[in-house]
């Protein structure tokens, strides 16, 4: 019989960092996968994920947006953001241990994923919520960070008292965002001039009417 390999198989559940901001709830896995898994990993998806550069209509001349991407999931599980439809690759068997390791945590079934490809810092994400109406009122957004440590902001929709948080997303971490986090906050990465290695983000999803 051929052993099943698995990427996680904690005998208790991993230890996480409640980030402390009203109307959310943020949960840090700190290093969720070990540094040799997450190496691996990395080098898999760098080489194995058909990362696309895509457009986005600015004055109605297309710009690169500032990192690769890919849409893996089950068929159906379109996504449209900023004016740019994704339909959904196939899981590959390095997503799927992904999603199964997250699964454990997280308690839902993500059905899709969109990865980014930071190259440098010159790549990053502008302010946005995860608020696509495919996802939902509460999205559960499962977020797993590979490679380089990058910055990772949130800031409050309020704009009487408005509150800011960083965090350094590194190598191996999960963060889990769930409950009302996207109507009350808004998250990036900033660009940055600071020398930063490659990283690549995968963020599951469930979206929802499939
Ligand atoms: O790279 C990250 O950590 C965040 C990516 C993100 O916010 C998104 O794809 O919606
Ligand atoms: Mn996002």
């Amino acid at each position: 019989m051929v052993e099943q390999l698995t990427l996680f198989s904690p005998s208790q559940p991993p230890n996480y960092e409640q980030l402390n901001l009203p109307h959310s709830d943020i949960k840090l896995y700190r290093q969720f996968f070990d540094e040799a898994t997450s190496n691996q990993l990395l080098e898999t998806l760098k080489t194995n994920i058909n990362w696309q550069q895509e457009y986005i209509q600015v004055y109605g001349k297309p710009q690169p947006i500032p990192r690769l991407t890919a849409w893996h999931g089950d068929e159906g599980t379109t996504y449209c953001y900023s004016g740019i439809k994704m339909t959904p690759e196939p899981w590959t068997d390095t997503l799927l241990q992904i999603k199964q390791a997250i699964e454990t945590v997280a308690q839902v079934n993500f059905n899709s994923v969109l990865l980014n490809y930071y190259r440098d810092g010159n790549h990053g994400v502008g302010w946005h919520s995860d608020n696509e109406p495919e996802l939902g009122k509460n999205p559960v957004i499962g977020s797993v960070s590979l490679g380089g440590t990058r910055r990772f902001s949130f800031k409050s929709k309020d704009k009487i008292n408005p509150q800011k948080q960083d965090i350094e997303l590194q190598h191996g971490d999960f963060l889990l965002m769930q409950g009302e986090t996207q109507q009350y906050w808004y998250h990036q990465i900033p660009k940055t001039k600071k020398p930063v290695l490659p990283r690549i983000n995968l963020t599951f999803r469930v979206i929802l009417e499939t």
